[in-house]
């Protein structure tokens, strides 16, 4: 049996390196620069994370080392272990604890997720459009302008964009934004960003989708409202027959995804 002094300390040590691992941690900028609204609330919830992590760890660790000191087999000692019959109060912990720490994980990332998802009046949406391996950006209510390999956003709107398929499954990624959503073929998905920050970033296929996957990317430039208005109508052209036919057909299969956060 291990007495109440031993697990006091245990915890102590388990505390103290949480602290430690912790603080190393959370020294690393693990996402980079944040360029969206979301970015900060993502990143806190990956620190959260981290802590409760490393808590974890060191729970194990602490205990693990614990009993490999002080269960050690004497030299020469050949005997069976003694046999053991469960101990309930030990049960209840390590079933109450980890079940607190994931009930409160889950509750603070479905918290995050309605928070970033929440749709503002004024948001505009684009259309995305994905196929092996390209990107290409239809403006709405902006004659349908259509551009190739680069998308372009004003600054501080939300934007929302409808994510169609055209053959396989795709994924939308923009690092600095944190947002990530799959384009599915035959159902629109809808990513939601509000780009705070001038610049240009790539847009990145995160779904394994062919030969040509790692050469999927897009330029995405984050740009004033007005300059953004200017480049929409510059484009020449509009968004071509199959893939304009792609939104109805997505839209009619799937309508529910219309709403804010898709699937
Ligand atoms: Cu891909």
């Amino acid at each position: 049996m291990v007495g109440r002094l031993p697990i006091l300390k245990m915890f102590a040590v388990t505390v103290a390196a949480t602290a430690v691992i912790s603080v190393v941690m959370l020294q690393i900028h693990w996402n980079g620069e944040e360029a969206s609204t979301a970015a900060p609330e993502i990143d806190h919830l990956l620190d959260v994370m981290i802590v409760l992590s490393s808590f974890v760890f060191s729970l194990v660790v602490v205990m693990l080392f614990y009993a490999l000191w002080k269960f050690k087999a004497k030299p020469g000692d050949e005997s069976d272990g003694e046999p053991i019959h469960g101990n309930t109060r030990l049960e209840v912990a390590w079933t109450l604890i980890p079940t607190i720490i994931v009930l409160f994980g889950a509750g603070y990332s479905w918290k995050v997720l309605s928070d970033i998802e929440e749709p503002v009046n004024g948001s505009m949406t684009v259309d995305v459009f994905a196929q092996q391996f390209a990107w290409s950006f239809g403006y709405p209510g902006k004659d349908n302008a259509w551009s190739e390999g680069e998308l372009h956003v004003p600054l501080d709107r939300q934007v929302h964009f409808k994510l169609h398929a055209q053959d396989v499954i795709h994924s939308f990624w923009v690092q600095e934004w944190r947002i990530k959503k799959d384009a599915v073929p035959g159902i629109t998905t809808t990513a939601i960003v509000t780009p705070d920050k001038l610049g240009t970033y790539q847009l990145i296929c995160t779904e394994l989708c062919g030969f040509g996957h790692s050469t999927m990317r897009a330029t995405v430039v984050v740009e004033r409202p007005a300059d953004f208005r200017q480049w929409v109508a510059g484009l020449e052209e509009e968004v071509p027959q199959p893939l304009a036919e792609s939104i109805v057909r997505d839209t009619e299969s799937d309508p529910v995804s219309l709403g804010a956060g898709g699937a």
